[in-house]
């Protein structure tokens, strides 16, 4: 074994001598030999400010192993080491000091995709593919993200995607997968028994909250073998152009971290040997998707579908963009070279582009008053096999970047400290050019309502842009449920306009229902019959399965609740006061978060509602 004293004389390159670092030296005796490797290394790779502070052994001694454990995971935790992190942040970070394009040589234009309309045939069609292919599908959520643009204190998969039932992201997602699990083995006879498994993408910031949440709550019905949570690690923060490694300002014998991206999920899969376990047991879909799409997985069938018919290594979800949305645009880029690919261009980059490349205006709506480019919804469907090859090459890594904000026009120095990132959707990025990379477009109301903006950034989008708030994420799922019915022939009453929190917003009937009750188009029209009518002050609610609207008129609340084995079948003339929305203002702090944010809460003055806990058939006619 190296002795301490060789080590440190070996600590002598590119100019940096061991007399240049003493308080380390002073300090080699603490550490173990593979630290002291590390130790070398930080010292090779221009961060030996690092130790600068650090006082006589002796002194915070507990401190300076912990340095070490932190480096250590630091290192382990990244592809290719911290030597590798450091170099690549040093290429990225003299690019981007000299302003080089990232898409230097490549022109944007609009590509062509897979355009859906809601319930027309080719929509059924693709529908009914999807639900077969569910079965064989795996579903990874990435939710290591803060949500700082929220500031929401909890972590967001708690959040309710609507207040009318309460439920929370988690739980809409894992009822859904459920769904389409139930859905899938009914169309294939029961011949499949197969669990579809579920992968959440955790961080520091996340990880404990997520379990926690999953298990007060008995994973919300789903096996919790089924359920796997894999924590991304942050990585480490960048002080100046030299790439050096920032100290954290509330402990000096830290290294400052910040999160890498929702990129970190190939990796992250592929290191754990997940992917192979999937394709051994048959699996030939991979889904990945966000924390808070409330109306994902109405498009979900679909599109899987659309995947699996035209035989897509690469399906991204898309809907129209308008131009300056913080969505990426979906971009067809060809080189100069003759290279061409079909990939994501991140909503910060798309305007700089277009102006480089001869349109002058930028990022900008044309005539039908949508961008040209389809706005990515960053839900992937990608085919397993290819997946495995591509990351057999890379491993996982994806093309990162880095976004410093420079103090002045020197771009000598950051006004904080930087780090590199990496996102998901990248990865068709090293792609060859066989693969087969294409996209689904569906309409916004039917596929994407995120909540992502505070209440006050959301008061301040440009006025025909989508808010993309807790208000607008709970209303556009019941203006969905509202056109789905409507679609299916129920005569629903149009919205009336209402402001909460400065936002308006059109306020449809409050109408929800389980996703086992209605995944797919068939499911709903086979489930509602006859002549329908539901005024706008109505607030539907339907948990179970087999409940069969039938001739049913509506002004006011109703709630059906059943198991799955009775099969209830509801008409006639509901009326009661109902449920009525009270504004609330975000500020009020005596109102719990989640519902202030809102910027409303639901007061529930009267309604009708039954619960049928036993087998067997019943009829309610009111
Ligand atoms: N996330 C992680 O899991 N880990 C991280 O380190 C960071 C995030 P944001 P963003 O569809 O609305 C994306 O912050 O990154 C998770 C696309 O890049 O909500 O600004 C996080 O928990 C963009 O092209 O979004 O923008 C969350 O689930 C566009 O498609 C997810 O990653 C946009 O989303 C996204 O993180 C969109």
């Amino acid at each position: 074994m190296e002795s301490a004293t060789e080590a440190l004389s070996n600590l002598s390159v590119n100019g940096d001598s061991v007399s240049s670092v003493p308080n380390l030296q002073k300090n080699l005796c603490l550490l173990f030999p593979e630290q002291i490797e590390l130790a070398k290394m930080l010292v090779e790779t221009g961060q030996s400010h690092l130790f600068q502070h650090w006082p006589e052994p002796g002194v915070d001694n507990e401190e300076k192993k912990a340095f070490f454990d932190q480096v250590t995971r630091l290192n382990s935790s990244y592809p290719g080491g911290l030597a590798s992190y450091i170099k690549t942040a040093r290429e990225l970070l003299a690019d981007s000091k000299a302003g080089k394009n990232p898409f230097d040589g490549f022109t944007p234009s609009v590509p062509t995709g897979e355009n859906l309309t809601f319930g027309d045939e080719n929509f059924i069609k693709f529908e009914e593919t999807g639900v077969r292919e569910a079965q064989n599908a795996a579903f990874v959520l990435v939710a290591g993200g803060l949500g700082e643009r929220l500031g929401y204190n909890g972590i967001k998969l708690a959040l309710p995607v609507e207040t009318t039932t309460g439920t929370c992201f988690l739980q809409h997602y894992i009822e859904s997968i459920l769904a389409l699990q139930e859905a899938s083995c009914r169309l294939t006879q029961g011949k499949c028994q197969r669990d579809i498994p579920f992968v959440i993408m955790t961080s520091d910031d996340t990880h404990a909250r997520t379990l926690q949440l999953l298990e007060s709550n008995s994973y919300f019905g789903m096996k919790p073998s089924q359920v796997k949570l894999l924590k991304q690690e942050k990585v480490a923060c960048l002080e100046d152009n030299d790439a050096r490694l920032a100290l954290d300002p509330q402990n000096k014998y830290r290294i400052q971290t910040k999160p890498h991206g929702h990129g970190d999920v190939h990796s992250l899969l592929y290191s754990g040997g997940l992917l192979n376990t999937w394709k051994d047991a048959g699996l030939r879909w991979v889904l990945f998707f966000q924390d808070t799409n409330g109306l994902l997985f109405k498009a979900i069938p679909a599109s899987l579908g659309v995947s699996a018919t035209k035989q897509y290594h690469v399906n991204s979800l898309a809907v129209p963009r308008k131009a300056k949305e913080a969505i990426g645009g979906i971009t067809r880029l060809t080189h100069t070279d003759g290279r061409s690919m079909v990939i994501n261009v991140e909503y910060n980059q798309l305007d700089p582009l277009l102006r480089a490349t001869g349109h002058p205006d930028g990022d900008v709506n044309s005539e039908t008053g949508y961008s040209p480019f389809p706005g990515n919804i960053n839900q992937l469907i990608l085919e397993l096999g290819p997946y495995i090859e591509e990351l057999k090459k890379t491993g996982g890594c994806i093309k990162e970047f880095v976004n410093p904000k420079y103090k002045d026009a020197s771009k000598t120095s950051f006004q904080s400290s930087t780090r590199l990132e990496c996102m998901m959707q990248d990865y068709p990025k090293t792609l060859p050019p066989s693969a087969r990379v294409g996209f689904t477009v569906m309409d916004t109301w039917l596929a994407y309502a995120p909540v992502k903006n505070n209440p006050e950034d959301a008061a301040k989008v440009p006025k025909g842009n989508p808010y993309h708030s807790a208000t607008s994420g709970e209303m556009a799922i019941y203006r969905a449920n509202s056109l789905i019915l409507r679609k299916v022939g129920v005569q629903v009453d149009d919205p009336v306009q209402r402001v909460f929190n400065g936002q308006e917003v059109e306020v449809w009937p409050r109408i929800t229902w389980k996703p086992q009750w209605g995944l797919t188009f068939s499911d709903v029209s086979s489930k509602v019959s006859g002549s329908c009518s539901m005024s706008q002050r109505s607030t539907m609610v339907i948990k179970g399965r087999n409940v069969f609207v039938e001739d049913l008129s509506l002004d006011g609340a109703l709630v059906i609740e059943s198991v799955d084995e009775a099969e209830v079948k509801v008409g006639g003339s509901v009326q009661n006061t109902g449920w009525i929305l009270e504004n609330v203002d975000y500020k009020d702090t005596s109102v719990p978060e989640e519902i202030r944010i809102r910027g409303f809460r639901i007061n529930k003055i009267e309604q009708l509602e039954e619960h049928y806990s036993e087998p067997g058939k019943f009829n309610l006619k009111v």
